[in-house]
């Protein structure tokens, strides 16, 4: 028993292990391939410093994306320049819901940004394409001395007016995690040097890029349920959220910068402006059963006990391993359901 004690002790110090995912903006093994690839040069200046807490440059060079009983995880691979520029993800996770098209009257989050992109009165507004209505906006920014990164949460309700607000400051990777009193943690490591070139336009691929935005969102939260669709459209944007560059998941095919927010028509670009992270199966058979062995028994608890006070066996989704995980896995105590 001491000896097993010791092996999982061992595995522990890789989480990975177990598939599960780290928030440290290094893309993990449990990702698998990227849902997108970029393949247009950076309009918004090529990251070519390689430090993890500032760059000269955004880019965004893929889409990571996974899922589990509890949380979604997004890995944005690419740069974030430490000028204030934005990634703004909008988020559509609840069917029928949300906003094609942004209105004007949504949540006043980062100095009124959010509405900055939506209708001024005249009837325009960013517009996404045309299957895409998302129900949540998150944006985050970085730079300064000392570095540090700031985040805005808002709800999209469909004739819009629903809540939002700031979620708090972090730093760069793993040592500078914010996690927000909800539950979503991001963090960014903006070390890539590679990627896409800054030649504002044409065709280049962003294949290979692991580091960048990494986020953890509890799947509570977004109101996302089994089975739903969960699409996610990534862009780059200026300081004052008011002029979009050409980074976008998925990408455009070489275009220039897009400019003016809320005269953007995604669904007048060729291809999908979202990522689909699939929401069919996403509640592993057995979730409690971490080291594999086909039940609920010892083993897990001296995992569960050997993670205390870290995201490695984080059960419930809460963003550490403690009390209410230990009360998942006593719950789930026995053989594995076939
Ligand atoms: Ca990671
Ligand atoms: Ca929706
Ligand atoms: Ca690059
Ligand atoms: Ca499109």
């Amino acid at each position: 028993m001491k000896a097993q004690i010791v092996t999982l002790a061992l595995l522990l110090a890789s989480p990975s292990a177990f598939g599960q995912i780290v928030v440290d903006g290094i893309a993990d093994i449990g990702y698998g391939k990227a849902l997108s690839v970029q393949n247009t040069e950076t309009g918004f200046g090529d990251a070519n410093i390689a430090m993890m807490n500032y760059a000269n440059g955004s880019e965004i060079d893929g889409v990571f994306a996974s899922m589990d009983a509890y949380r979604v995880y997004l890995l944005i691979a690419g740069n974030l320049e430490s000028n204030f520029n934005k990634i703004e993800l909008f988020i559509d996770s609840i069917p029928v819901e949300g906003q094609n098209r942004l209105l004007g009257n949504n949540p006043d989050v980062d100095f009124n940004g959010l509405n900055r992109m939506g209708d001024d009165g005249t009837g325009n507004g960013l517009k996404f394409d045309d299957v895409f209505a998302p129900d949540w906006y998150f944006t985050g920014t970085c730079g300064g001395t000392p570095f540090a990164t700031y985040c805005n949460l808002a709800q999209l309700l469909t004739a819009g007016g629903g809540v939002g607000g700031y979620l708090g400051s972090g730093g760069a990777g793993a040592a500078g995690v914010l996690t927000a009193e909800n539950g979503l943690m991001w963090t960014i490591d903006n070390s890539n040097a590679a990627g896409v070139g800054g030649q504002g336009s044409g065709l280049m691929s962003g294949v290979g890029v692991v580091t960048g935005i990494e986020l953890s969102i509890p799947r509570a939260l977004l109101g996302h349920v089994d089975g739903a669709a969960l699409r996610i459209c990534a862009f780059i944007n200026g300081l004052n959220h008011d002029y979009l560059a050409n980074q976008v998941a998925g990408p455009l095919g070489g275009l220039g910068n897009l400019g003016e927010s809320r005269l953007v028509d995604f669904s007048l670009l060729t291809g999908d402006q979202f990522v689909v992270i699939d929401g069919g199966v996403v509640v592993p058979p057995c979730p409690t059963d971490l080291d594999g062995d086909g039940d609920v028994s010892g083993g897990d608890l001296a995992v569960v006990l050997g993670s205390w006070g870290t995201p490695a066996a984080d059960l419930d989704g809460d963003g550490d391993t403690n009390g209410g995980d230990l009360a998942v896995l006593l719950s789930s105590w026995g053989p594995c359901p076939n």
